[in-house]
Order: C-alpha cells, then structure tokens, then sequence
C-alpha cells in the first residue's frame, strides 16, 4: 500500500503591515480623513500638516489575517513638495483626496497622480493601486459632477473613487475597506509576493498589540523614523515621535 502524505493547511494567523500614501492640495481634508478612520472624530479647525504626520490602524481582517495600515499624511502645500519621493519609498497604495467646493484641487489631483506613478513602484515594478476621495461632500453648492469624476477615473487609470465626508463620516470606511481589499488582491497576484511583516505564533496571545515600533530607512539621502503608540482598547495607533535627519 502507498503510504499518502496529509495535507496540511496553515492555521497561523498573520499579520501584514501595509504603507499608504495620503495625498492631495492644502486643506482637501487629507488629515481630516485620517483622523476619522482611526479615531472616529473630526476637528473643524484647519491646522496645516508639515512635512509628514503619521496614524496607523490595526484590522481584523478575516479570521487568518490582521493588517496593520501604516497611513503617511503627506502636507499638501507646495513648500513642502520637495520631499514626496523619500515619503513615498516602499507605500503600497496611494488615497488622492480631494475638494469637492474647490474644483481647483480636482483639477491638481493629476498632479499628484503624476507624481505618484513616476516616484513609486510595487516591487514587481506594476503601479500602486490609486484611490480618489471626493471629499467634503456634506457642503451644499458642489459643481463637479459624479460623471466627470468616473470619466477622469476611467482616463488615467485610477482604481477607484468615493464621494466622502470626513465631517459627517460619510463613505471613509467603506472607501478604506475597499483599500485593504485591493491591495491584499494585488498582492496575492503578485509574482514575488510582498513580505509578511510578523507571523504570529501559534501560543501568541490573540489580544491587540499596546504598542508598535515602526520605522522607514530610506536609501535617499535623509532617514525617516517613526515609533508609533497604539491604544491598547481599540489598536488605533499615533505617531509619538518621528524624526527625518539628513
Ligand atoms: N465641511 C467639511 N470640512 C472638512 C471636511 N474634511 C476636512 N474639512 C475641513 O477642511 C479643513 C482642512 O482639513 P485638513 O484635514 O487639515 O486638510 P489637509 O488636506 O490635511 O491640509 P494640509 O495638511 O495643509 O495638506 C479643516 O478646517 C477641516 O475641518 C469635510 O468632509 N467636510
Ligand atoms: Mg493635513
């Protein structure tokens, strides 16, 4: 008799760390979203991003698989554009956010699609995936259509796009969960398949984790730190300190 092999099925749980680019003009709300996708609140006061801030959120994605997204809050303003490609190292994913009261800032976003496609590839060398957030959506008197949204879209090869509100938590999850869905697809089709930050061992406990470190090294001139603390309640993470030298 041939003695069978058994098959055997990974019960591992893993935990996969993706960066995500968060981009767009000067007060399109990039940090107001980001904020209501990991805290839940929103701040009607303007305080301008410098440089790059930083949030992190931790998912139970499905029984198997945690994801940690690592979100980079890009400043929109002009004076701060000269770093994007030593921010944009190793991100996986970019969200392009956008005004809907100021059409001016639709019309930017190729700007920063651009500018996306020509500094940053998955390892495999294929495009990031590129999600649009039509943001603001709660103010009265919007004047761009959804269909010139969709043929723009359909145009320059962008994944997807959602009307928003960061103020009345309009679409944020779902637009976000449309993200994670995307790059863990793109992901799987890859021919290298991009690494698995941690395994988690069998006898870990299943609890969210307190804290993270993380940290980003870039081979450009210039070395970005930045150690992350997580609220142990919900796994919703900040940035404590970041450090860029150069
Ligand atoms: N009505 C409304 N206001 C919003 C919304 N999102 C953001 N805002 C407001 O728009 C202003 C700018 O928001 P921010 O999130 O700071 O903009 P930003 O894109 O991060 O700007 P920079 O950091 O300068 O690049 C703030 O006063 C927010 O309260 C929204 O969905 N609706
Ligand atoms: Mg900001």
């Amino acid at each position: 008799m041939t003695a069978v092999a058994p098959v055997i099925h990974s019960t591992v749980p893993r935990e996969l760390q993706f960066k995500v680019l968060v981009i767009g003009e000067f007060g399109v709300g990039k940090t107001a979203v980001i904020r209501r996708y990991t805290e839940g609140h929103f701040s009607p006061y303007y305080k301008l991003t410098i440089g790059v801030d930083f949030a992190v959120k931790t998912l139970d994605w499905d029984a198997k698989t945690k994801v940690t997204i690592q979100m980079w809050d890009i400043a929109g303003h002009e004076r701060f554009g000269h770093m994007t490609r030593v921010y944009y190292k190793y991100a996986v994913a970019a969200i392009v956010v956008f005004d809907l009261s100021r059409p001016p800032t639709f019309e930017a976003v190729l700007k920063w699609v651009s500018d996306i496609r020509e500094k940053v590839t998955l390892c495999d060398g294929r495009p990031i995936p590129v999600l649009l957030l039509a943001n603001k959506c709660d103010i009265d008197s919007i004047t761009i259509q959804p269909e010139v949204i969709s043929n723009f879209c359909k145009q320059h090869l962008i994944d997807a796009w959602f009307l928003t509100s960061a103020k009345e938590d309009i679409n944020i999850g779902d637009a976000m969960k449309w993200l994670v869905g995307r790059i863990l697809e793109v992901r799987s089709s890859s021919p290298a398949p991009a690494p698995v930050v941690r395994t988690l061992a069998p006898e870990d406990p299943p609890e969210k984790p307190s804290s993270y470190c993380c940290s980003m090294v870039c081979s450009e001139p210039g070395v970005v730190l930045a150690w992350c603390t997580a609220n142990p309640d919900d796994g919703v993470g900040m940035v404590s300190h970041w450090l860029i030298i150069f």
